[in-house]
């Protein structure tokens, strides 16, 4: 019985295409500035996405670590959403390595900050307060079922950040499904914020790897964060020649993942006690189950091979490479079984 991996587009396995181009890699050594890979990868990722600069880290988590160090000064405080991955499952780095506060601003349904409270939660200029030093925002929205930000909802916070002096990250992780979804450059979407990262090791079917975009100033004081953090590599051009070899030929594809979620979402939704929680944009599905015990369901799941999440109260399956339509039927099969099968 083939596994069925629907539990994140972090378990994609590099094409084999990818890891020729990994084997063929021109390599030097990273921290002197010296992979001919990283410095390639590193301008195709900046020109693509609008910036100056771009830097490749280890990782989603580091990234946006590295950039809220870059924005901010120790003592500053940061406002992301209530549901956004860097309060939720960054591990506390924030507070813990940078000395930062995290000021949590509501999510709504579609990933968006709510723009009154948005507003409310800006420190004004006050001895008793710690300073406001920087705005995130993350698209698509994991949490909030990979919803995807629009350039109008950008704008938006791109006001309010102008009107208090203040930079803006966006965690993009996933914006390339975003771009996608929208049907735009990646770049328009990236222009309304000062530094964006977007993410390798998912949809884009990388092994490792993450990168952070922004002005000239703003990656070499990010890079020397990196090192702080031990994200200094050396022969780093193998993680980014497969990074090339995904901006060049994965994305254009990230739009049958997004097909595959809503094949698996419409099949979901017409489970008995099935409930889409919320209806997918790209290739996240979320969804409860009523009458089941979910840590029993992801288990009975598991035993008849589809592999899926249980987050926090709702299941998740997550379209990605290596993820055929046919696979969406067939785990919509499975599923359909062990439900009749019972709890
Ligand atoms: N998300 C992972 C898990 O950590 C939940 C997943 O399977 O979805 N930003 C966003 C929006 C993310 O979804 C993730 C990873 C990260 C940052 C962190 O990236 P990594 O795992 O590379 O540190």
């Amino acid at each position: 019985m083939k596994t069925i991996d629907l539990r994140s587009d972090t378990v994609t396995l590099p094409s084999p295409e990818m890891r020729r181009a990994i084997a063929g890699a021109e390599l030097g050594d990273d921290v002197f500035g010296e992979d001919p890979a990283v410095n390639r990868l590193q301008e195709v990722a900046a020109e693509m996405l609008g910036k100056e600069a771009a830097l490749l880290t280890s990782s989603g988590t580091q990234s946006n670590l590295v950039a809220l160090l870059t924005h901010c000064r120790r003592g500053d405080e940061v406002i992301v959403g209530d549901q956004s991955h860097t309060l939720l499952y960054e591990v506390g780095g924030a507070w813990t390595l940078g000395g930062l506060g995290l000021r949590a601003v509501r999510n709504d349904a579609r990933g968006r900050l709510d723009a009154g409270e948005l507003r409310a939660r800006i420190r004004g200029a006050n001895d008793h307060f710690p300073r406001t030093g920087l705005i995130c925002l993350e698209n698509t929205h994991n949490q909030c079922g990979g919803a995807v930000l629009n350039e109008e909802d950008l704008a938006a916070v791109r006001d309010v950040a102008d009107a208090h002096g203040l930079p803006l990250h966006m965690d993009g992780a996933r914006i390339f499904n975003a771009a996608a979804a929208l049907g735009v450059p990646v770049a328009r979407l990236a222009a309304y914020a000062d530094s964006v990262c977007f993410s390798l090791s998912k949809g884009l079917g990388c092994p490792i790897g993450s990168v952070l975009c922004g002005s000239r100033e703003f990656i070499a004081e990010a890079r020397r964060y990196r090192k702080m953090l031990g994200g200094g590599m050396r022969q780093a051009g193998i993680i980014a020649a497969a990074g090339l070899y995904a901006l060049e030929s994965m994305v254009g594809r990230l739009a049958e993942d997004h097909e595959n979620a809503r094949l698996a979402a419409a099949g979901l939704a017409q489970m008995p006690g099935v409930r889409l929680a919320p209806e997918p944009q790209t290739n996240l599905v979320y969804f409860t189950v009523e009458g089941w015990d979910l840590g029993r369901l992801v288990h009975r799941l598991g035993e008849a091979g589809v592999l899926c999440f249980d987050e926090g109260g709702r299941l998740r399956w997550v379209t990605h490479y290596g993820i055929e339509r046919a696979d969406i039927e067939e785990a919509l099969d499975r599923t359909r079984s062990v439900l009749a099968a019972g709890g």
